[in-house]
């Protein structure tokens, strides 16, 4: 159902496009059906590129080559300098491309390839957007394996296809990219893993999905990897040497967070789909239908100051929230303060639907933060139960018990 809204409902046009295009190269559709099986396909990039464009991946694989060579890139990868170009929980990572693209570039030709686009529009079955264009060097650090090292779901959209391309040799020591097969949105296995949430260490793996059913892609370079990553994949951590990953993304035409490369020039001739996902609008979902929501902008309304917390946060015995969220799983995070009015503890219960998720006791004033798994169909109907309650100092008055500063739902 959730599928066919995606399809039908959101992303109409794309997927009318898609259904009124002819197949042009015939040897997609096996590709297209492994997808639909696995999540993922490998090969090479004679096999999922057309000639043309493998003549401009050649030229994208020097360009990244010569900025990975640079001496300040270089210095870094080697260990001689501190990484402080990438964000602390990608310390293992640097990017090497910018993120402003001409769409004459070799780099932007290949992520808009005639036929690797036929290949992720079958899969979709609307024609997709092209969301991001990367290129990293991955390399060994003494810390534990974190972020995109660890297993995940890619947030995105419903469904997400990354194609990855290596373009150096990746052995078991620099760091494949793994995946589960059939974890896949509609995949065998995507209800297997209904209870697991967020960053996945490997122990927690094996006891939903056990290591025969792991994919690791080693493999020589310009070996080229297509996978949903809504489905569960993670790149090992490197112990040695290093990886060179050029990465293309595609979602449709309404992700959830939008296109992360802004593009210049002119629109060679192109065909439509491939005009689509250069050049189409799209619609990143607003944040209120996302997944967060934030107390403060929620309780400006009526509604909410009527549910049991005041304008500024201030809660009395109960409280009714209801959560949008995009997904059917994710984590209930509630923020707040246990304000020191009086009594020593004080009770905190959580309730979806009138079944208690969720019950703590604060022993002592100060800030708290509750987060649980939770599922929920788009709406989440949370109750919040806490007290005693206590006044607050005069002129204001109010009974209050705590103050609520953030509530969201988390899918990641
Ligand atoms: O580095 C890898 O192989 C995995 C990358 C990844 O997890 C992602 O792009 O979402």
């Amino acid at each position: 159902m959730l599928h066919l809204n995606w399809k039908f409902a959101s992303n109409l046009w794309p997927t009318v496009g898609h259904l009124a295009t002819p197949t042009r190269f015939p040897d997609t559709r096996p590709f297209v059906d492994q997808m639909k099986r696995e999540g993922i396909i490998t090969g090479t990039a004679g096999d999922f590129l057309t000639e043309r464009n493998q003549e401009a991946l050649e030229q994208t694989s020097q360009a990244i080559a010569a900025a990975v060579a640079a001496p300040d890139v270089q210095a870094i990868v080697t260990g001689k300098r501190a990484n402080d170009r990438s964000p602390e929980k990608y310390d293992y990572s640097l990017k090497v491309t910018s993120q402003s693209f001409d769409a004459a570039d070799a780099i932007v030709r290949t992520a808009t390839d005639k036929k690797l686009l036929e290949i992720v529009s079958g899969y979709f079955g609307m024609w997709p957007h092209l969301n991001s264009i990367d290129a990293r060097v991955d390399f060994a650090t003494s810390s534990i394996a974190k972020s995109t090292q660890l297993w995940h779901r890619d947030p995105e959209d419903e469904r997400v296809v990354k194609v990855f391309t290596y373009l150096t040799d990746v052995t078991l020591h620099s760091g494949p990219f793994s995946y589960i097969p059939k974890t896949q949105p509609l995949g065998l296995f995507e209800k297997k893993y209904e209870g697991v949430l967020g960053r996945v260490p490997d122990e927690e793996m094996r006891t939903f999905l056990p290591d025969e059913l792991w994919r690791i892609c080693t493999g020589p370079q310009r070996t080229m990897i297509i996978a949903d990553t809504v489905g569960f994949h993670r790149g090992l951590k490197p112990v040695s040497g290093t990886r060179i990953l050029l990465c293309f993304a595609y979602t449709s035409s309404t992700p959830r967070s939008g296109r992360t490369f802004s593009l210049t020039g002119n629109p060679q001739s192109m065909s439509r789909i491939e005009k689509h996902a250069l050049y189409g609008k799209a619609t990143p979902l607003q944040q209120d239908d996302q997944v967060l929501t934030s107390i403060v902008a929620r309780i400006a309304t009526q509604a909410l100051r009527s549910e049991g917390v005041f304008a500024d946060g201030w809660m009395g015995a109960s409280a009714r929230i209801h959560l949008k969220g995009a997904r059917r799983l994710g984590v209930l995070s509630v923020k707040g303060a246990f304000p020191k009015l009086g009594e020593d503890s004080l009770k905190i219960v959580l309730k979806s639907d009138q079944e208690v998720i969720a019950e703590r006791c604060l022993e002592a004033a100060g800030d708290f933060e509750i987060q649980i798994p939770v599922k929920y169909r788009s709406t989440l109907r949370l109750e919040v139960l806490a007290g005693p309650l206590h006044s607050l100092p005069e002129p204001d008055g109010r009974a209050v018990s705590i103050l609520l500063k953030k509530i969201e739902l988390i899918s990641d």
